[in-house]
């Protein structure tokens, strides 16, 4: 493991790969072997709960510890005190499960416990017109009852990429959803290229939208009261954010999104601001490498805290609070599907980054969760995809 304490990020990012590789054939020989963290000298292993998942997309914890996982080609299946039950739950609609939509995020209700609500977000309709909905039901233990749609995205898209389409808690029981710019070129939408969806404000794509629990629109929204624009925006000028959380501790939102070619960026979410992109990014096309914007930053868009390029891929983001790792407290965990690992972020008092590392899992990160007893929770996205706890190793 290598520590980043530079940001010379050609040359860093190469050794990371480098290592990343070594790393994932030690892993891969034996998923319980210990790693220590170099920086913080935090012992750990990776230890395989379950295997046998379909492209795991999203894992949840109900109040009695019970897991729900999302499979992106349509199902939810459950895992009790470590053990798969064979049969998905019942009740779970139908998806347009192609390219990267199907199955996404699940997440529950704050109330769970008194209204047995569960959140889906999942990619609906045909190769020439689908969008992300979100969809809330009633989860009696073995099947989901009552479903409604209580959001979809407008407008509809072509293509199977870039749907979001993370759902994240605030106090307030409102709730942010992420979604996706609708894709790359040379598809387009209304006549151009998916990306300038994400500075039309009058569009859900490439946007953070923000909703009551019951898929309405909140009266304090930023542009609520703006002309031509979009009543749900909470952030804009996104282009698919895979990872999101929200700090009970610091009460920040962070957020992930892919770049293009490069450029992934960790961003601070804040009501009413503008990420930027296609305007300003880091980020290039994809073969061609040629530019996207010549601007990586310009007046009045936010800067992102961190850039990485090349691309980790990032899907799935924590902030980690539990006692199980004192050394980790406060820190970020960003899964990595191209890198293959789990990016350990460090952050001052005020957010600003200050150190990272990443830790190999060798296989493609989908999602990364702080568990109810306070161990991290990882997803690989695979056919026969693995959800794996990374605990303090015995000394
Ligand atoms: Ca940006």
């Amino acid at each position: 493991m290598n520590i980043l304490t530079k940001f010379s990020w050609r040359s860093l990012a190469l050794k990371t790969i480098a290592l990343a590789a070594i790393s994932s054939l030690a892993c891969s020989s034996n998923a319980q072997k210990s790693q220590i963290s170099q920086n913080t000298q935090a012992n750990y292993r990776l230890v395989p709960v379950v295997k046998g998942l379909e492209n795991p997309w999203s894992v949840a914890w109900l109040p009695d510890r019970t897991m729900l996982v999302t499979e992106r080609p349509g199902r939810v299946r459950i895992v009790r005190n470590g053990v798969l039950d064979p049969t998905p739950i019942g009740g779970v609609p139908a998806v347009f499960a192609s390219g990267q939509g199907g199955l996404m995020d699940i997440s529950i209700h704050p109330q769970f416990a008194k209204n047995r609500l569960v959140y889906l977000t999942y990619s609906h309709g045909t190769d020439t017109a689908n969008r992300t909905r979100l969809a809330r039901a009633v989860f009696d233990g073995k099947n989901l009852k009552n479903l409604q749609v209580i959001f979809e995205v407008n407008p509809v898209k072509p293509g199977s990429q870039h749907f979001g389409s993370r759902i994240t808690w605030l106090p307030d029981n409102t709730l942010l959803l992420a979604i996706g710019d609708g894709g790359n070129p040379p598809l387009q939408i209304e006549g151009k290229l998916p990306r300038f969806q994400a500075q039309n404000r009058r569009s859900d794509l490439g946007k953070v939208l923000r909703l009551k629990d019951d898929g309405s629109i909140p009266p304090d929204n930023p542009f609520v009261k703006a002309a031509n624009t979009d009543p749900a925006i909470w952030s804009y000028g996104h282009r698919n954010i895979q990872g999101m959380t929200f700090d009970p501790v610091t009460k920040r939102i962070w957020a992930t999104e892919h770049g293009s070619s490069g450029g992934d960026e960790l961003n601070l979410l804040q009501k009413g601001k503008n990420y930027g992109w296609p305007l300003a990014t880091n980020s290039k096309e994809y073969g061609s490498g040629r530019e996207i914007s010549p601007n990586t930053s310009l007046p009045g868009l936010e800067d992102p805290k961190l850039v990485w390029t090349p691309a980790i891929a990032p899907s799935g983001l924590t902030a980690y609070n539990g006692k199980r790792f004192p050394q980790w407290q406060k820190n970020l965990f960003a899964g990595g599907l191209v890198e293959q690992a789990v990016r350990r972020i460090e952050l001052d008092a005020n957010g600003k980054v200050l150190n990272q590392e990443p830790i190999a899992i060798g296989a493609r990160v989908r999602d990364v969760r702080q568990g109810p007893d306070e161990l991290l929770y990882i997803l690989t996205d695979e056919s026969n995809g693995q959800l794996i706890r990374l605990e303090p190793a015995k000394s």
